[in-house]
């Protein structure tokens, strides 16, 4: 077994032992998919948007996770509370600024506005939407990332990192880790996660679950990106004649059956130089 096999396998077993409650503010969209990927995978979903819940929500929780993917003044406040209130209790935030670019709401008022008020653990996107947040154009349709722009996306998680003081994933075909100074791709996965919506936001999600349990940020993230990766690897391995449909559910079940020393060979992690 490869020492990041070890790392993967101890984390999964604490998610699946503790079930941490996560708690999820995301768009509508997602929510029943995300409910059912952190059941699968041993964690306790919770969602609460109310602005009178949701810092006491947030307090109790193992993890929160805000997600901008379709976004209203009201909920970037309620965001905000729930952040604050997690701050103060040591709780960690991810943020998924899913279609950061898109709109001048997305834009400006979500991401950028909820990065400057609370203390984010760990920030999720894709290509483009990371490169919004530093101010770097790259083109994006709705929610999904375009063409890739002229930083490569090592290049780009590391500088975000550093902009943002915080842990950036950016995912795509391989998977980027990074505090700034370390720097991990992670390749695994399948191009059929691309075909499923909401397999970003619940990643994002699960990331949530492997921060609960482990206050190293990069290694609970990269726990996270290498089980998902391996899961969804096995998914369409078992899948492999049919769809996105016959996909989806299999990738669920992946999620639930997925146990240490079953990842060989499903996903890799490898270092690579900051810039
Ligand atoms: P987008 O809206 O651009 O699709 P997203 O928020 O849905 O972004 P993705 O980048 O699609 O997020 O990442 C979600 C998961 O899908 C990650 O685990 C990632 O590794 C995986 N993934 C995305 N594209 C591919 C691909 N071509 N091959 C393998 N895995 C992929
Ligand atoms: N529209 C607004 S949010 C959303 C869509 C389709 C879900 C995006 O999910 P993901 O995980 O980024 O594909
Ligand atoms: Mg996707
Ligand atoms: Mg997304």
């Amino acid at each position: 077994m490869m020492i990041w096999e070890k790392e993967v396998s101890a984390l999964l077993s604490k998610v699946q032992q503790t079930g941490p409650l996560v708690h999820n503010m995301t768009n509508v969209v997602v929510t029943n998919f995300t409910a059912n990927g952190l059941y699968a995978l041993g964690a306790s979903p919770v969602m609460a948007y109310a602005p009178e819940e949701v810092a006491d929500m947030a307090a109790i929780a193992g993890a929160v996770v805000l997600n901008i993917g379709t976004l209203n003044r009201e909920l970037v406040d309620a965001m905000i509370t729930a952040g604050q209130s997690a701050n103060a209790h040591g709780v960690p935030i991810l943020l998924d600024p899913v279609g950061a670019g898109a709109t001048r709401l997305s834009d400006g008022v979500g991401a950028a506005d909820t990065c400057r008020e609370v203390k984010v653990s760990l920030v999720r996107g894709n290509a483009a939407e990371v490169a919004h947040l530093v101010g770097e154009a790259r083109e994006i349709k709705g929610v999904d990332a375009g063409s890739s722009g002229d930083l490569g996306n090592a290049e780009l998680a590391v500088r975000a990192a550093r902009e943002l003081d915080t842990m950036v994933v950016i995912t795509g075909k391989e998977d980027v880790i990074t505090d700034g100074t370390d720097v991990r791709i992670i390749t695994g996965g399948h191009a059929l996660l691309t075909k499923v919506t909401g397999a970003g936001c619940l990643l994002t999600s699960v990331l949530g679950a492997f921060a609960a349990v482990e206050s190293n940020m990069l290694l609970a993230g990269t726990a996270g990106l290498a089980f998902y990766g391996a899961a969804a690897s096995r998914a369409a391995e078992r899948t492999a004649d049919l769809g996105p449909g016959s996909f989806q559910n299999a990738f669920l079940d992946e999620l639930s059956k997925l146990h240490p020393g079953s990842l060989q060979g499903y996903a890799a992690i490898r270092e690579a130089a900051a810039a």
